[in-house]
C-alpha cells in the first residue's frame, strides 16, 4: 500500500468534498481516501499493483474538479 496526497482545485463545499471522496473511493485498489476541503487536498491510500495515481487523477477530473499538482 502507498499513500499519496494530491491538490485539488474547485471544491466549494461539503458536497464537492463528498463527490471527490466517492469518485476516488470507487476506484479498484483504493482502500482509503480522505479529502480536506480547507487544505484542498486528497490523501489516498491504495494498492499500487491495482490502482495508480493516473486513474485517481482521472476520476477527480471526470468528477469536475482539477488536480493542480502532486505534493
Ligand atoms: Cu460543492
Amino acid at each position: 500500500m502507498v499513500t499519496e496526497t494530491i491538490n485539488i482545485e474547485g471544491m466549494m463545499c461539503g458536497h464537492c468534498q463528498a463527490n471527490v471522496e466517492k469518485s476516488i473511493a470507487a476506484i479498484k485498489g483504493v482502500s482509503e481516501v480522505k479529502v480536506d476541503l480547507a487544505a484542498k487536498t486528497a490523501t489516498i491510500n491504495f494498492d499500487p499493483a491495482i490502482a495508480n495515481l493516473d486513474s485517481i487523477k482521472k476520476a477527480v477530473t471526470d468528477a469536475g474538479y482539477e488536480v493542480i499538482r502532486e505534493q
